[in-house]
């Protein structure tokens, strides 16, 4: 297992159940190093739409970042996500990389709290 990585969720349609199954998913398709809490956040860039639950968990793989990516979207559609016309709008998941070997790759790591929140969580020793 060479790489290791910390995957932020997020769900804002049926959250309890996505973000549940979501995180049972993840479980069965890497080596799951920790989990942060699960918080319940105000909808950020397209307000006018539910909360949503975000956290983040942090995974052990052998993929390449790009693999990482690409599996992670099949994981979503699994989930049931429809791309939908809305950009930053309501979503049953969200599976983005945010830490891929100790760098910072999604910018919403800078403009998010409750995402920082939770891979500081998971890893206080991040230099960002
Ligand atoms: N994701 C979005 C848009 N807005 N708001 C919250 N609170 N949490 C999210 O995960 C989120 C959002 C699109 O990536
Ligand atoms: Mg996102």
């Amino acid at each position: 297992m060479s790489n290791t990585s910390v995957i932020g969720l997020g769900s804002n349609i049926d959250p309890e159940k996505n973000i549940a199954a979501a995180r049972a998913l993840l479980k069965q398709e890497f080596q799951v190093l920790g989990e942060s809490r699960f918080v319940q956040t105000a909808p950020v860039g397209y307000i006018d739409q539910d909360d949503f639950i975000n956290g983040a968990v942090h995974i052990e793989t052998d993929l390449p970042l790009a693999d990482l990516s690409s599996r992670l979207k099949q994981l979503e559609e699994r989930l049931g996500r429809q791309r939908s016309v809305i950009k930053h709008g309501p979503r049953t998941i969200d599976l983005d990389v945010v830490v891929f070997n100790g760098q910072i790759i999604d910018n919403d790591f800078y403009e998010r709290d409750f995402l920082r929140d939770s891979v500081l969580e998971l890893i206080p020793k991040l230099v960002y």
